[in-house]
């Protein structure tokens, strides 16, 4: 286990990806933070994760949760960088021993988007052609469409938001589901054709938030990590996470949430449905912000008493499957 030294000098490292997404975002927590504490020192350390290099295979088929955030997290146990800033929607809901989520800052609209091809400028998703092609890899926003949407056709793209929104314009796809809050950072909402409301696609869990993960002893960074810390995102986010953790088996699986806290009041809608996109089963549990957790136990309860387990059992068979 590695040992913290206390110092005043000492310069605290944060680990990022080198993606354009990923630096936007370390680079506005290192400002967050340097402006929280002035007289302290912070630097960026760029590393590639597994899920950077192998950018051909359809991420539900990777079935590997750390695919983005392992080499950081090695970095975090080897003593090599101190904090690492990730998509809160990457990081598994486990995280390794020695490691926590340290903060969660301020969420951006956690919603999707559509963007599409520009001969579809006058479409919205409800009026998009029969057979309209749409791009996506994400299982969940692939079950929820299909579940509104049973006339489009459904073709996996990857890559980078750049990459993904080429091969969109060069006429691959009609129209491609992206996250808002990803078009938002960096500098592309013109691209946000419509804004799928939450009653056709709940947002993966922590979608648009930052997760920001450290050592769980090295109590100085944690006190810094606090300073950025947004209190309701943080909350909206543990109920989501705990209603994943429950539910989860080892791949990416098509469960959506929804969060929102009025009145001193947690309010979780969550969602599990088939890939075919015939059986979707949704739900919600209130209760105090305080409870957070709590609420996403229960809710994943209440989803699996009402057949959520045999549906993600059939799906996780079918990825074993498919990867042999
Ligand atoms: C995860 C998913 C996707 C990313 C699965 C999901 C989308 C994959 C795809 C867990 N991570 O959402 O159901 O659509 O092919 C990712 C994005 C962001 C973080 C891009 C996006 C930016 C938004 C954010 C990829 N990770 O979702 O369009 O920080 O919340």
């Amino acid at each position: 286990m590695t040992v913290t030294v206390s110092s005043p000098s000492r310069i605290i490292r944060i680990g990022s990806r080198k993606s354009q997404l990923a630096l936007v975002q370390t680079y506005w927590v290192q400002e967050a933070i340097q402006n929280a504490f002035p007289e302290r020192q912070f630097e960026v350390q760029t590393m590639s994760t597994h899920g950077d290099k192998i950018l051909d295979v359809a991420l539900s088929k990777i079935g590997d949760k750390g695919l983005f955030t392992k080499e950081l997290e090695l970095g975090m146990l080897q003593n090599e960088i101190d904090f690492a800033v990730h998509s809160l929607k990457d990081l598994p809901t486990q995280l390794p021993e020695g490691l926590v989520l340290g903060s969660v800052t301020e969420r951006e609209n956690p919603a999707d988007a559509l963007v599409v091809h520009a001969k579809h400028q006058d479409k919205q998703l409800e009026t998009l052609p029969e057979g309209a092609v749409i791009g996506t890899s994400s299982l969940r926003r692939l079950a929820q469409l299909r579940y509104y949407y049973p006339h489009f056709e459904f073709k996996d793209i990857r890559g980078n938001l750049n990459t993904r929104l080429q091969k969109l314009d060069s006429g691959d796809y009609d129209a491609i589901i992206l996250a808002v809050a990803g078009l938002e950072r960096l500098e592309m909402r013109d691209r946000i054709h419509q804004i799928i409301p939450a009653e056709i696609s709940l947002h993966a869990v922590g979608q648009g938030a930052l997760g920001i993960e450290c050592r769980a002893e090295d109590t100085e960074v944690l006190a810094l990590l606090k300073e950025i810390q947004h209190t309701p995102t943080t909350q909206r986010c543990y109920a989501e996470r705990a209603f994943l953790r429950d539910l989860e088996g080892g791949c990416q699986v098509p469960i959506g949430v929804n969060t929102a806290i009025e009145n001193n009041v947690l309010k979780l809608t969550g969602m599990v449905a088939s890939l075919d996109g015939k059986q979707l089963i949704k739900d919600s549990v209130e209760g105090s912000p305080d409870d957070a957790e709590a609420i996403g136990h229960a809710l994943a309860q209440r989803l699996r008493e009402q057949g959520a387990q045999d549906i993600l059992d059939k799906i996780f068979a079918e990825i074993q499957r498919d990867a042999k």
